[in-house]
């Protein structure tokens, strides 16, 4: 990947591949400098938090991946049946949403209404979702542009793959938070009706108050007519849940850990894993997963790029992510009420997960 030297704004620098795939990023001193900072700010107090966002360095997102081809680890498999489930149906929905937009003049060029639709994807996923829905989206119209917005760079290794076996597709890649990725679409052209997706339930990593905002967020970057796709875990049993997290070959164990050896190589710390047991509980008072590492002995680690010396005591807890699950009754309401119209959700036979299509007008 060569750097093209070309600025889109002040905070990305453009990297350039080919006529088909360019990616951008923002400055990487920023991005350092935000973690250090998030990470003092989350470990430097009583009740100790790593954001899960960290997680995804590219170590992270490869044990991600092991996850989602676990069995236990139900959701990858189930949204994507649900999605292998829908193609025609989608494809119809797609066609239909198409032809009325351009019926109603919408805000945008008049070309528009002819260069059919992108797909956004928050979180690249698991291409094998994306292909889903790239196939259907190629049943409906030759050409289409792919804009993955991911934290890791590990987008660029499935852009290419993607690029390998669709000859019509061309792929935009936003190496950046989603909200910072969201922010870069707004200044974007808007003459495609974009389908956003945010799938694999990482909505469920947000605290309430945190995913209505960024519902919000979402909702004004989007222009009348785009639709937006999202993945939700279903509420079941707890110990479905656990087994989930706490899979059989210590994936999830491994996944949890590694957020402390990138602590240690980008930010010079010094913390043993071996000290650290990784935990998942469902708390079913709020219907979350919650995720820790337990420290297994009194110790003391150094953070140097944090200017930190952190004190922790046997069994005393980081608690490095939550992963809220939905009721199919409630999630309606939620998206209703940040402005979004609701058309449509999918479930598995079993309703283990969900799968909603909203759009705005
Ligand atoms: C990305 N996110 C939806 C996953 C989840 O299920 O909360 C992350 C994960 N954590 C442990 N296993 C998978």
């Amino acid at each position: 990947m060569s750097n093209s030297g070309v600025t889109f704004n002040s905070r990305y620098k453009t990297f350039t591949v080919d006529s088909r795939l360019r990616y951008f990023k923002p400055h990487s001193s920023e991005i350092e400098r935000t973690f250090a900072e998030e990470i003092v700010e989350g470990l430097d107090r009583k009740s100790k938090y790593i954001n899960p966002k960290f997680f995804y360095d590219p170590a992270g997102s490869e044990l991600f991946e092991e996850i989602c081809s676990i069995p236990e680890y139900y959701l990858t498999k189930t949204e994507t049946e649900i999605l292998e489930g829908l193609d025609g149906e989608l494809a119809g929905i797609l066609t239909e949403h198409l032809k009325s937009n351009a019926g109603h003049g919408r805000d945008r060029k008049e070309e528009s209404c002819t260069q059919g639709i992108r797909l956004v994807e928050l979180g690249s996923g698991s291409s094998v979702k994306t292909r889903l829905v790239l196939q259907v989206l190629f049943g409906v119209q030759d050409k289409v542009e792919y804009f993955p917005i991911d934290i890791s760079d590990i987008i660029t290794e499935s852009s290419e793959r993607l690029l390998a076996d669709y000859e019509n597709l061309k792929i935009t890649g936003i190496i950046d938070t989603y909200e910072g990725g969201l922010e870069f679409l707004r200044t974007y052209d808007d003459r495609q009706t974009s389908l956003i997706m945010f799938l694999g339930s990482s909505y469920g990593n947000l605290a309430p108050e945190n995913g209505k905002k960024f519902l919000q967020k979402i909702r004004s970057s989007m222009n009348p007519g785009d639709l937006f796709l999202i993945g939700l875990d279903a509420v079941k049993s707890a110990s479905m849940l656990e087994l989930a997290y706490n899979d059989s070959v210590g994936a999830t164990a491994r996944f949890n850990l590694n957020v402390l050896s990138r602590i240690n190589s980008e930010l010079d710390a010094d913390f043993d894993t071996e000290n650290f047991a990784h935990r998942a509980v469902y708390n079913h008072d709020v219907e979350r997963i919650e995720m820790y590492l337990e420290s297994l002995c009194d110790q003391s680690v150094t953070i140097s790029k944090s200017g930190l010396v952190l004190k922790l005591h046997r069994g005393e807890r980081i608690h490095t992510e939550n992963s809220y699950k939905y009721r199919p009754s409630e999630v309606r309401r939620m998206l209703e009420s940040v402005g979004f119209e609701y058309r449509r959700m999918w479930t598995d036979e079993s309703g283990h997960f969900m799968l909603v299509l909203v759009t705005v007008s």
